[in-house]
């Protein structure tokens, strides 16, 4: 991304290639709040294979085309070097034009496995508007450096990010999309994000990342930095996939037109630690008369701070059990018999508690 000609701000490219220390200095400084994940990794030396799940415990995924990155795609179809990331052509997943992005939730694959082959990347490209054979491409010379997809009547092309966010959540997507492609193609330029759990099935479709028009007819540059807090449901998930998709664009009035092309770049995503959730646990007792004697049909209840009750009854030998009691709370528990009195108590309740016991008070023995 060449920073004279872009809207985006230099300080929040974060480059693949660049030395660890340069990279953590961008996203202290400038990418990320505070509370979120400050590990950084250099990609340029992760060896791992480009569709493995990036693990956001241990880095802020990052991806983008820029002069320093240049040598990380150099041939046609392989995305061996660019980890954690896959581009795709999108074969055949919707026969017309026009048709909103938002709404393709399938992939090209047989069971809508992936990973899978044959991936898809036009390499080392300069002039987008120069450039028409639709799909993937890589645009690292040039004006406008980025991944761009770019529909037709056989692609819809998209990009698809392996992320683990085990123990993570907030998880967090910065992206710019923007019109690279200068030339005279005029089309209304639709690009959706949606995500899935695990590697088959259906992608669902997150209306934070839709764009209804990247694109203006005759001139490069529009540009949507776009921010999006992915669903909860990839919370603490191994297997999250995020894709970036555009459909074969139609014109203004609907009809069939060539496409522009659409750049994807400065791609990032921060996390923050899971807060673990409380568990829930067992609190037991026994209830008994003044000579250490079960009370049996006794009702023990069990008060919470948001007004919240429970009541069990003690079995013939005066022994209660609450199960799924959440823990790290505080509880009331008094006994009601029809014969004794029982003094209440206050637990805090940490973890399973199976001595929670009541001893009649003779002093107030019913009559
Ligand atoms: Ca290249
Ligand atoms: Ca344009
Ligand atoms: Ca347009
Ligand atoms: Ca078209």
């Amino acid at each position: 991304m060449n920073c004279l000609h872009t809207r985006v701000s230099c300080s929040r490219i974060i480059r693949l290639f660049t030395p660890f220390a340069f990279v953590t200095l961008l996203v202290l400084s400038t990418a990320l709040p505070s509370k979120l994940s400050k590990n950084v990794i250099d990609l340029g030396t992760v060896t791992h294979a480009n569709s493995t799940y990036c693990d956001l415990s241990s880095s802020s995924l990052s991806f983008g085309v820029s002069l320093a990155t240049a040598g990380q795609i150099t041939s046609n179809d392989n995305w061996s070097n660019v980890p954690c990331v896959e581009g795709y052509f999108g074969q055949g997943l919707t026969a017309t034009h026009g048709v909103d992005p938002q709404t393709i939730l399938g992939t090209e694959f047989a069971n809508n496995q992936l990973p899978n082959t044959p991936t898809n990347v036009s390499a080392n490209k300069g002039n987008p508007s120069a450039f028409n054979a639709g799909g993937v491409a890589e645009f690292d010379s040039g004006t406008y450096l980025a991944i761009g997809l770019q529909g037709n009547v056989q692609a819809n092309p998209y990009l698809v990010f392996y992320l683990n966010a085990t123990g993570r959540g907030q998880v967090t997507m910065n992206y710019t999309v923007q019109d690279i492609d200068g030339g005279s193609n005029n089309a209304v330029s639709m690009v959706a994000l949606q995500y899935r759990i695990g590697s088959t099935g259906n992608f669902t479709n997150i209306p934070d990342g839709y764009v209804a028009d990247v694109t203006v007819g005759g001139a490069a540059g529009q540009t949507f930095n776009k921010t999006v807090v992915l669903p909860v449901a990839v919370n603490n998930q191994p297997n999250v996939q995020v894709r970036i998709i555009t459909t074969n664009a139609a014109n203004a009035g609907g009809g069939s037109t060539a496409d522009e092309w659409i750049g994807i770049n400065n791609v990032s995503f921060s996390s923050s630690v899971l807060a673990p959730t409380a568990a829930n646990v067992s609190v037991g007792g026994r209830v008994m008369n003044e000579q250490g004697y079960g009370v049996g049909r006794a009702a023990v209840s069990m008060y919470d701070m948001e007004g919240g009750m429970r009541t069990v009854r003690t079995n013939p030998f005066g022994y209660f059990r609450f199960t799924d009691v959440p823990a790290g709370r505080s509880y009331v528990v008094e006994v009601s018999s029809k014969q004794y009195y029982f003094p209440s108590q206050v637990v805090m309740v940490q973890d399973e508690l199976w001595d929670l016991n009541f001893v009649a008070q003779t002093t107030f023995f019913k009559r």
